[in-house]
């Protein structure tokens, strides 16, 4: 008679802090009160940007832009565990990520206005660009793994990505022989609920995302995205296993896209009012404000100094792009495809120029 046996998994969830932020009945990750304070302040220059940013392009100065409204948590808490030599693939919506690995907010505005000078980051920074082909970036990310595995190279390597990427078959592919290879991989999903007007519950049928980790053979955990010291907490025990040659780990991390896909799309047509509202009161820097405050960290006069702080920093910043885009020519745009430039786009160069003539 043949014994029939059974496998099982959990997949966990970590919340520190309640719905309101105020601490649950769990050790907060170990972070001093300055760091705390600093990790709030990127939140909310974030925040600013991202607003700054919608309005530029309401207002006609800057191309289709992606907001991040709501991922600030994700996106900071994760980020602050990464060292200087450790790689990061992101994809289209990382801004908070590109801040924190300090790559000035101009190069984004750069981009967004359609100046591919944003997308050339500085020399010795291991952040890849901007990557808008769904989930492209992963495959790429183990290979990177697995380049710094083979020579031996201190470091890991963090992609991230959206719920969405899930059903692309890069996804599949990446997660797989990252754990073949137990390369030093950390996924990092920011499971924001949407994928442009598709929601979660349509791109996948499983309950958690997190699960599809344990069929690669990875940890899988799920994390409230919306709570800054979970995500620490979860991203640093994720970063140690990868340090310490213990294979790649799988985030999710559960939140919410605040605002439209891009500016170039309209939620309202497809959003459910009711739970856009709940979502709404849900907020990441809400909440880690209430702790900050609760813990007597912060108070009244840090938030109107980093406010005034962000204002200042995001026009300078702003002022520099324009200054780049202003120093640009319009012939730059067919310059840099090709060694030879084609016939074709010698005919579009010359129509341009003829309609900029007029
Ligand atoms: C391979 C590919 N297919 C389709 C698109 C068009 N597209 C751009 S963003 C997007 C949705 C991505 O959703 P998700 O991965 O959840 O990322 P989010 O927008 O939520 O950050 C799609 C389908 C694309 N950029 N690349
Ligand atoms: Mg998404």
């Amino acid at each position: 008679m043949s014994q029939s046996s059974r496998v099982s998994f959990d997949v966990d969830y970590l919340q520190i802090l309640d719905a309101e932020g105020h601490l649950r009945d769990i050790d907060p990750p170990d972070l001093s009160p300055e760091r705390m304070k600093e990790l709030f302040r990127m939140m909310v220059l974030i925040r600013e940007f991202d607003r700054k940013a919608v309005n530029l392009q309401r207002q006609g100065r800057m191309g289709t832009y992606a907001p991040v409204e709501g991922q600030e948590a994700c996106q900071v808490g994760s980020a602050a565990l990464l060292k200087a030599e450790d790689w990061v693939f992101p994809a289209f919506r990382e801004h908070g990520v590109f801040m924190m690995r300090d790559i000035p907010m101009r190069y984004l505005l750069l981009y967004f206005m359609g100046c591919e000078e944003g997308n050339r980051i500085p020399e010795g920074n291991n952040t890849f660009p901007i990557s808008v082909p769904v989930a492209s970036q992963i495959p790429i990310a183990t290979g990177c793994g697995m380049a710094l595995k083979l020579q031996q190279k201190s470091g890991i390597v963090v992609s991230y990505f959206s719920d969405g990427a899930t059903s692309q078959g890069d996804f599949a592919e990446g997660l797989n022989f990252a754990a073949v290879y137990q390369t030093p991989n950390v996924f990092i999903c920011q499971n924001n609920q949407w994928a442009i007007s598709t929601p979660r519950r349509k791109q996948s049928i499983s309950e958690t995302l997190a699960q599809k980790a344990i069929a690669y053979g990875m940890p899988g955990v799920q994390v409230d995205g919306n709570d800054l010291l979970a995500v620490y907490a979860a991203s640093q025990q994720a970063f140690h296993r990868a340090r310490n040659g213990e294979g790649p780990s799988f985030l999710e991390l559960v939140t919410y896209r605040r605002r439209m896909h891009t500016t170039a799309d309209d939620p309202k047509k497809y959003q459910d009012e009711a739970e856009h509202e709940r979502w709404l009161q849900n907020d990441p820097i809400a909440r880690f404000e209430t702790y900050l405050c609760d813990q007597k960290i912060i108070d009244a006069s840090f938030k109107e100094s980093i406010a005034v702080e962000a204002e200042a920093l995001i026009k300078a910043e702003y002022e520099a792009a324009s200054q780049t885009v202003a120093e640009q020519s319009w012939e730059d745009i067919f310059k840099y495809t090709y060694a030879d430039m084609p016939e074709h786009l010698k005919e579009q160069q010359a129509e341009l120029k003829h309609y900029l003539k007029k």
